[in-house]
C-alpha cells in the first residue's frame, strides 16, 4: 500500500490549466507552408488533392482566383478542408521568362527572412515526365536552379516528376507494338506488355529525368526526387515519406506535416501515438506516486488532452467540431474505456460484453446529444474517480485511450475519404467508431492490454515509460485492415 505524499509539485498541477502537447508545440507556427513551382498542367493542383484533400473548387474567393490560373506566388493559398496547410503557387517557369523568374527567386529570398511561420518549410518542383523525348529540364528551370543555388537556399526542395502512369503507358503500347510486329498475336502481347511497362519505364526514366537531373549541366540546388502519378496511391506516399525525411528534427514542422498531409496513415497513427507524450509532460509517468498527480490533475482532464491530441493529428474537416466535443469523448470512454477498467481474468470483455446492445445505446445517444452528455458523464466520473487510486487500472486506461482513439480515428479516416464532401457527420463517427468496437483487432488490443498490465507492476518507475512504447507495439500489431472492416458496407 502506498501512502499519499503531500508534494508541492502536484499542487501546483492542480491549478495549471491542462496543456495540449501539439497545440503547444505549434502555437508559434499553425501550418505547413509549401512552395509549388512548375509549368502550367504539370500537375500541381492534382497533386495538392492528392495529398493534402485540398478542395481547390471550394468556394473560398482566394481559392477561385488560384483556379483561373493567375497565380500570385505572394498570395497564399488556403483551404476550410485543410487547415495545416498554406500552399504558394508560381506561374511555373516557361523558358525565356526573365520576369517569373525574378518573381519566384525574390519570393524564395523573402520568406527566407521571415518569422518561422511565414517561412517556407518545403518546395515541390514538379516537372512532367516526358514521353516523347522532349527535354525534361529547360533554361528556365536551369536559371531558378542556379539563382537558389547562389542565395544558398536551404529550404528542402524536392524535385517531382509527375504524371508517372502516362510512361507505364506510353511503354505499354510500345511494347505491345514491338510485339504484335514480331508476330505475337494481340491478347498475349497486351499481358506480356502489361508485365513489363513498369520495368522498362524504370529504365526510361533513369536516363531521361534521373541522369539529367544528377548530370553536371544541372546545378544542385535540389534535395530529392521522386516521380508520382495521381493513379497510383503509393506513389504518393513516398513524396510524403520524403518530404518528412527532409524536415530535420523540428518536433513543430514534423507534427505539422503529419496533419497536413492526409495519404500517409501509417504516419497519423505514428503521431497520433506520441499524444501520449502529455502523460510524461504531467509527469504520470516519472513520479514515486504517478497516481496522485493523474488525481490532482483529473483522469478526465488528462483524457481529454489526449484526445484532442489525436484529433488533431487526423486534421479531418470537422467544421462543427464534432470530434472534440463533450459527447464524443463520452463516446469514446463508454466505448472503450468502461472495458479497460474492468477486464476480467480470462480476458474476455468486461461487463460491457454485448457489444450490438451497447453500440445501440451509444449510437442513440450520440446522435441525440441532449440525451447524452448528464447521465453518461456522470456514470464515467464515476468509474474514473474510483479508479484513480489502483495504478493498474489507471494505466490501462491511458493506455486503452490512445490505442483506441487512434485506431478509431484511422478507421473514420478511411470512411472519410470515401466521401465526396469530406465533412465529418454524426453518422460517418458512429459508423467508424462502432465498426471499429466490434472488430477483432479491438479484442486483440484490449487483450494486450491486460496481459501486458498484468505481466508487470506498472507501479515502479523503471517499468512506466514502457508503457508508451508498448502501446506503440501494440497498435502496430492491430492496425486496421479497411478492406476488411468496411466490405459489407461500402459508402452510398
Ligand atoms: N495521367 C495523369 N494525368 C495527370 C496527373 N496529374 C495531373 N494530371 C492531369 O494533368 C492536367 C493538368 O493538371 P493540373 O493539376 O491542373 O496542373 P497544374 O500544374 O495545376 O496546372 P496550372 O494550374 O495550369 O499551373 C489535368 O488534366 C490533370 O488531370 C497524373 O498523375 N497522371
Ligand atoms: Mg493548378
Amino acid at each position: 500500500m502506498q501512502t499519499p505524499l503531500s508534494d508541492a509539485s502536484s499542487v501546483t498541477a492542480e491549478d495549471e490549466e491542462f496543456r495540449s502537447y501539439f497545440a503547444d508545440a505549434t502555437k508559434e507556427c499553425e501550418a505547413f507552408r509549401i512552395l509549388l513551382i512548375g509549368k502550367t498542367g504539370s500537375g500541381k493542383s492534382t497533386l495538392v488533392t492528392e495529398v493534402f484533400d485540398f478542395e481547390l473548387e471550394a468556394q473560398d474567393c482566394q481559392v477561385n482566383d488560384y483556379e483561373v490560373g493567375e497565380h500570385d506566388i505572394n498570395h497564399p493559398i488556403l483551404s476550410s478542408n485543410n487547415q495545416s496547410l498554406i500552399l504558394h503557387d508560381s506561374k511555373g517557369l516557361e523558358a525565356g521568362s526573365d520576369a517569373n523568374l525574378k518573381l519566384v527567386t525574390n519570393f524564395i529570398h523573402d520568406r527566407k527572412g521571415r518569422p518561422f511561420a511565414e517561412q517556407l518549410h518545403a518546395i515541390w518542383y514538379c516537372v512532367e515526365i516526358p514521353i516523347s523525348g522532349e527535354r525534361v529540364l529547360e533554361g528556365g528551370d536551369i536559371a531558378l536552379l542556379e539563382s537558389l543555388l547562389s542565395m544558398k537556399n536551404t529550404v528542402p526542395l524536392i524535385v517531382v516528376f509527375t504524371k508517372l502512369d502516362r510512361l507505364h503507358l506510353h511503354e505499354q503500347l510500345r511494347l505491345k507494338k514491338a510485339y504484335v510486329k514480331g508476330g505475337m498475336d494481340s491478347k498475349a502481347a497486351t499481358a506480356k506488355a502489361k508485365a513489363e511497362c513498369v520495368a522498362t519505364s524504370e529504365i526510361r526514366f533513369t536516363t531521361s529525368c534521373v541522369e539529367v537531373l544528377q548530370s553536371q549541366r544541372i546545378p544542385r540546388a535540389w534535395s530529392n526526387y521522386c516521380a508520382v502519378s495521381n493513379k497510383q496511391p503509393q506513389t504518393i506516399v513516398k513524396l510524403v515519406e520524403l518530404t518528412k525525411s527532409m524536415l530535420t528534427d523540428s518536433e513543430t514542422l514534423n507534427i505539422l506535416w503529419a496533419q497536413a498531409q492526409m495519404i500517409d496513415v501509417d504516419l497519423k497513427v505514428s503521431l497520433s501515438l506520441r499524444a501520449g507524450k502529455n502523460l510524461y509532460r504531467l509527469g504520470i509517468f516519472t513520479s514515486m506516486v504517478p497516481m496522485k498527480t493523474v488525481r490532482k490533475i483529473s483522469m478526465l482532464k488528462v483524457l481529454s488532452g489526449i484526445h484532442s491530441d489525436v484529433v488533431h493529428i487526423w486534421n479531418l474537416n470537422d467544421p462543427e467540431e464534432i470530434l472534440i466535443g463533450a459527447n464524443m469523448r463520452t463516446m469514446v470512454r463508454q466505448l472503450f474505456i468502461d472495458p479497460a477498467i474492468f477486464p476480467v481474468l480470462d480476458g474476455s470483455p468486461g461487463p460491457d460484453n454485448n457489444p450490438s446492445r451497447i453500440i445501440e445505446t451509444i449510437v442513440g445517444a450520440a446522435l441525440n446529444p441532449i440525451t447524452m452528455v448528464g447521465p453518461v458523464i456522470t456514470g464515467a466520473l464515476g468509474y474514473l474517480d474510483d479508479i484513480v487510486e489502483t495504478t493498474p487500472a489507471a494505466a490501462r486506461v491511458l493506455m486503452a485511450y490512445i490505442a483506441d482513439l487512434t485506431l478509431g480515428m484511422e478507421s473514420l479516416h478511411w470512411v472519410i475519404r470515401q466521401k465526396k464532401d469530406k465533412v465529418v457527420t454524426d453518422e460517418d463517427i458512429i459508423k467508424a467508431f462502432t465498426r471499429y468496437r466490434i472488430s477483432e483487432n479491438r479484442n486483440q488490443v484490449h487483450k494486450k492490454i491486460r496481459d501486458f498490465i498484468g505481466d508487470e507492476n506498472i507501479s515502479r518507475p523503471f517499468k512506466r515509460e514502457k508503457v508508451l512504447e508498448r502501446v506503440k507495439d501494440i497498435v502496430a500489431k492491430c492496425r486496421l485492415n479497411p478492406k476488411e472492416m468496411f466490405k459489407d458496407r461500402q459508402a452510398k
